[in-house]
């Protein structure tokens, strides 16, 4: 269900992107636009400000986890429940994180991408993240019960 223009778009964008920087970005504002979301990382330290928050490095360390894992499964799109079920049995029964929780933190990628390779990030490629994310989401909730 992907056509060779949308992986062309989700590619191309991917090679230039800073996974340690952009994946520490993405968790971070994930902690500040929505701060409930702090709850998952109370034995991180400081989260106590926007500049305690974007300045913790455990933070920017699992910010770059999380975004690696997320591009580990770009390149695995066509078989991505399966790729991602031992990842959403995790999510669901160790760490007890609400699903919708993916979907805020894919709508903060998408802003971060967009502020961060604002010239690569045309409508075209926009739908195709769009869609990626969602794709992402919905696997990752997929072993949810
Ligand atoms: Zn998550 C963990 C991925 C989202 C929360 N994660 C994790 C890991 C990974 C991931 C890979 C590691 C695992 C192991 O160690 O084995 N995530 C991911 C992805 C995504 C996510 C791919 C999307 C895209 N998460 C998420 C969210 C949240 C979370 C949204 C909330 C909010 N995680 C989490 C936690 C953890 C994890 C809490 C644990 C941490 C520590 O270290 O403690």
């Amino acid at each position: 269900h992907w056509t060779a223009e949308e992986k062309q778009l989700i590619t191309s964008l991917w090679a230039k992107v800073d996974v340690a920087t952009c994946g520490a970005e993405a968790l971070a504002r994930l902690l500040i636009v929505y701060p409930w979301t702090q709850r998952f990382f109370a034995s991180f330290g400081n989260l106590s400000s926007p500049t305690a928050i974007l300045g913790n490095p455990r933070v920017r360390a699992h910010g770059k986890k999380v975004l690696t894992s997320f591009g580990e499964a770009i390149k695995n799109l066509d078989t991505i429940k399966k790729y991602f079920a031992q990842l959403s049995k995790l999510h669901c029964e160790k760490l007890h994180v609400d699903p919708e929780n993916f979907r805020l933190l894919g709508d903060i990628l998408i802003v971060v991408l967009a502020a961060n390779y604002s010239k690569d990030f045309s409508p075209a490629c926009q739908a195709a993240w769009q869609k990626v994310v969602r794709v992402v989401a919905h696997a990752l909730a997929h072993e949810y019960h």
